[in-house]
C-alpha cells in the first residue's frame, strides 16, 4: 500500500466522516454493482436492453447541468500567478473555507477512492490522479473517461506523484458550490456539484487546469484540443489538433466522415477534447489524448451530423439530461427521425412535441468508452502518441473570422490563438451567444496567468525544430439571412484538405493582412452545394471589422500587464500596420 496515498485517504475520511470507504478497482463486477445501486437509488434508469445494452439514463439536479465558471477558483499563493483570466482566492483562506464545507459532508455516505491514469497505461507521458468522491455516478463515469482502477494504482506504485482530487456532492446547493484548484500542490477540491467538468476531476480540473501548470514547469502543453488523423488514399496519415471552445465542434470534427468527393480518405479519432503535447526526438510535437472516453454534447448529434457518434452510443453508455422515450431510449433535439409522441424530459416531466419546451437539456451529454468508436485511431493507446502537423483554432463568430486562414509562423499562430473569441454556449452556466475572448479555447481551463501561458507557447515553438503550422477556422459564419454559410460537419473535410495541402507546401493561398487565405478555387467544393457567392462571403475579410478587432485584442492584451510577452503586443501592432 502506497503510504502517502494511504495517509491522505485517512486524513480525508477523518475530515468527511463517511459511513464506509471503498477502494475502486475498476472491475466489471464493481461497475455492475455500482450501476445496480444507482438504479436502486433512482439515479439511473436502465435503457432498452435491445437497443442500448449496458446503457443508463440519468438526470442531474436541475440547478446542476453545466460547468459553473463563477465558482471555479485557481488558488496559487500569488494572485498574479492565477491572472485576470481566473477567479483567485488566497490558498489559506480557500483551504479554511473548504475544510468547513467538507467537514462531515460524507456522513451516512460511501466514500469512493478512485485511482485513475490520464493517458495510455505505461506511457511516460501519462499522469496518475486519485479522486475521492461520495458519488457513485462519478465513479462509473470516471471508469469510462479515464483508465480507472487497479492498473492505475499499480502504475503509481509507491510514488507520491499524483494529483489529489477531493469531491463531494454536498447538498448540490449552487450557493455553496466551489471548485478550487491548488496548482502548487497539484490538488483539487470540488464541492456541491455532480456535473461533468465540475465533478469528473480527471477531465478539466486535472488534465487541463493542473496539467497546464505542470506543462509550464516541465516544458510540455496541456490543451483543450481534439486530435484527428487523416489518412490519404495513398496510406499516409497526418495528425492535426484543434482547439474550439466548449460546444463549438471538437467531438464532431474528431469523428468526421469525409464526404463522397474524398473517396479513399479515412479519418481516425485520437481524442475529442484534451491533448497533451511534448517535443519528440524528431523536433516535432507529439500528442496523446489523456482521456479514455468521450463526454459529448447530445443535442444536434444525428446520423447526418455525426454518424460515428450515433453508432458508438448504443453500448455501455450513460446519458445525462437527455429525454427518455416510452420505449426507454434516449432522445434529444436534432436526432434523426420524428420526436417521440411521449417522453420524459430532462427535468423528469412528461413531454410531448406540443409541450413547446426542449425535451433534452441543451448541455445534455453522453459518456461513451473510446473503444466503442469504430474510427478510433490504432494509435489511441500508443505510449508515444502521434506527431502533430497542424494546430487549428476556431470558434463561433457570426462575422469577422473567415472560413479558414493560416498564420504566417508559430509566433503569429500563437497570436491568432491568443486573440480568439467565440460566442458562449450552454456548456457553462450563464448567458449563451455572447462573444467573449477565449484564447486557445482555454479561458475556463488555464490554471495560470494567460500572459505567462502565451509566453509558454512562444517558448514551446522555439523548443522544436518543426512546430506545427497554425490555422484558424470558423464553421459558424452567417450570411445576411442569419443562416450558416458553411454546411459544416463532414464537409469540414474540404477545409482540412486545404490545411493538409498547406502543410505539404502546396495549396493555393493569398496573403492577406490576417494571414494566408485560400484562393477561391483552392478548396475542393465538389458536391458541397456551396456556391461562388457564399464562398466569396466565407473567405472575405472586412477591413473595418478587423481594425476594430485588432483594437479590441490590443486592449484585452493590456489587461495582462507585465505578464504579456512583448512579442504579442508586437503582433497587434504588425496586424494594425498590415490593415493600414
Ligand atoms: P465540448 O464537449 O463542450 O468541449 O464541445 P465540443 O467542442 O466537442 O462540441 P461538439 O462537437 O459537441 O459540438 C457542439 C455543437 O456544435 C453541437 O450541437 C453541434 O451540432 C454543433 N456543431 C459541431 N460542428 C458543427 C459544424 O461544423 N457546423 C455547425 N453549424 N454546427 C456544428
Ligand atoms: C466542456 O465544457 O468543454 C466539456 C464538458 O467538454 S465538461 O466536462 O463539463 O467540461
Ligand atoms: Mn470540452
Amino acid at each position: 500500500m502506497n503510504p502517502v496515498l494511504k495517509s491522505w485517504v485517512e486524513e480525508v475520511a477523518t475530515l468527511t466522516a463517511p459511513q464506509s470507504v471503498v477502494w475502486c478497482d475498476g472491475s466489471e463486477a464493481e461497475n455492475t454493482r455500482l450501476c445496480a445501486e444507482l438504479v436502486a437509488a433512482g439515479t439511473f434508469t436502465p435503457l432498452n436492453a435491445d437497443k442500448f445494452p449496458g446503457g443508463f439514463w440519468s438526470r442531474s439536479h436541475p440547478s446542476d447541468v453545466a460547468r459553473t465558471e463563477h465558482c471555479t477558483y485557481i488558488c496559487p499563493e500569488k494572485q498574479e500567478d492565477a491572472g485576470p483570466n481566473n477567479n483567485w482566492m488566497n490558498p489559506v483562506e480557500a483551504r479554511a473555507h473548504l475544510q468547513k464545507l467538507f467537514s462531515g459532508c460524507m456522513k451516512g455516505r460511501t466514500m469512493y477512492v478512485v485511482p485513475y491514469c490520464m493517458g495510455p497505461l505505461g506511457s511516460p507521458l501519462s499522469k496518475i490522479g486519485i479522486e475521492i468522491t461520495d458519488s457513485a455516478y462519478v465513479v462509473v463515469n470516471m471508469r469510462i473517461m479515464a483508465r480507472m482502477g487497479q492498473p492505475a494504482l499499480d502504475q503509481l506504485g509507491s510514488s507520491s506523484d499524483f494529483c489529489r482530487g477531493l469531491h463531494s456532492l454536498g447538498q448540490l446547493d449552487p450557493e455553496t458550490r466551489m471548485i478550487a484548484h491548488f496548482p502548487e500542490t497539484r490538488e483539487i477540491w470540488s464541492f456541491g456539484s455532480g456535473y461533468g467538468g465540475n465533478a469528473l476531476l480527471g477531465k478539466k480540473c486535472f488534465a487541463l487546469r493542473i496539467a497546464s501548470v505542470q506543462g509550464r514547469d516541465e516544458m510540455w502543453m496541456a490543451e483543450h484540443m481534439l486530435i484527428l488523423g487523416l489518412e490519404s488514399p495513398q496510406g499516409e496519415t497526418i495528425y492535426v489538433a484543434a482547439a474550439f471552445p466548449s460546444a463549438c465542434g471538437k467531438t464532431n470534427l474528431a469523428m468526421l466522415q469525409p464526404p463522397a468527393a474524398f473517396k479513399g480518405w479515412k479519418a481516425w479519432c485520437v481524442g475529442d477534447d484534451i491533448c497533451w503535447m511534448r517535443p519528440g526526438p524528431d523536433g516535432r510535437l507529439w500528442a496523446i489524448n489523456p482521456e479514455g472516453g468521450f463526454f459529448g454534447v447530445a443535442p444536434g448529434t444525428s446520423h447526418k451530423t455525426n454518424s460515428n457518434a450515433m453508432s458508438m452510443v448504443h453500448k455501455n453508455s450513460i446519458f445525462t439530461n437527455t429525454a427518455l422515450s416510452e420505449d426507454k431510449c434516449p432522445w434529444w433535439e436534432g436526432m434523426d427521425g420524428p420526436p417521440p409522441a411521449h417522453a420524459t424530459d430532462w427535468a423528469g416531466k412528461a413531454w410531448t412535441p406540443a409541450s413547446g419546451t426542449k425535451a433534452a437539456h441543451p448541455n445534455s451529454r453522453f459518456t461513451v468508452p473510446a473503444v466503442n468508436c469504430s474510427m478510433l485511431s490504432p494509435k489511441f493507446n500508443d505510449p508515444m502518441g502521434v506527431p502533430i502537423s497542424a494546430i487549428i483554432f476556431g470558434g463561433r463568430r457570426a462575422k469577422t473570422a473567415p472560413l479558414v486562414y493560416q498564420s504566417f509562423d508559430w509566433e503569429h499562430g500563437t497570436f491568432v490563438g491568443a486573440s480568439m473569441a467565440s460566442e458562449t454556449t450552454a456548456a457553462a452556466t450563464g448567458a449563451v451567444g455572447v462573444v467573449r475572448r477565449d484564447p486557445m479555447a482555454m479561458l475556463p481551463f488555464c490554471g495560470y496567468n494567460f500572459g505567462d501561458y502565451f509566453g509558454h507557447w512562444l517558448k514551446m515553438g522555439k523548443s522544436v525544430s518543426h512546430p506545427p503550422a497554425v490555422f484558424h477556422v470558423n464553421w459558424f459564419r452567417t450570411g445576411s439571412d442569419g443562416k450558416f454559410l458553411w454546411p459544416g460537419f463532414g464537409e469540414n473535410m474540404r477545409v482540412l484538405d486545404w490545411v493538409l495541402q498547406r502543410v505539404a507546401g502546396k495549396g493555393e493561398a493569398e496573403r492577406t493582412p490576417i494571414g494566408w487565405v485560400p484562393k477561391a478555387d483552392a478548396l475542393n467544393l465538389d458536391g458541397s452545394g456551396v456556391n461562388a457567392s457564399a464562398l466569396n462571403e466565407l473567405l472575405s475579410i472586412d477591413t473595418n471589422l478587423w481594425r476594430q478587432e485588432a483594437k479590441d485584442v490590443g486592449a484585452y492584451f493590456n489587461t495582462y500587464a507585465a505578464h504579456m510577452p512583448a512579442a504579442m503586443h508586437a503582433q497587434v501592432a504588425a496586424l494594425q500596420q498590415r490593415l493600414g
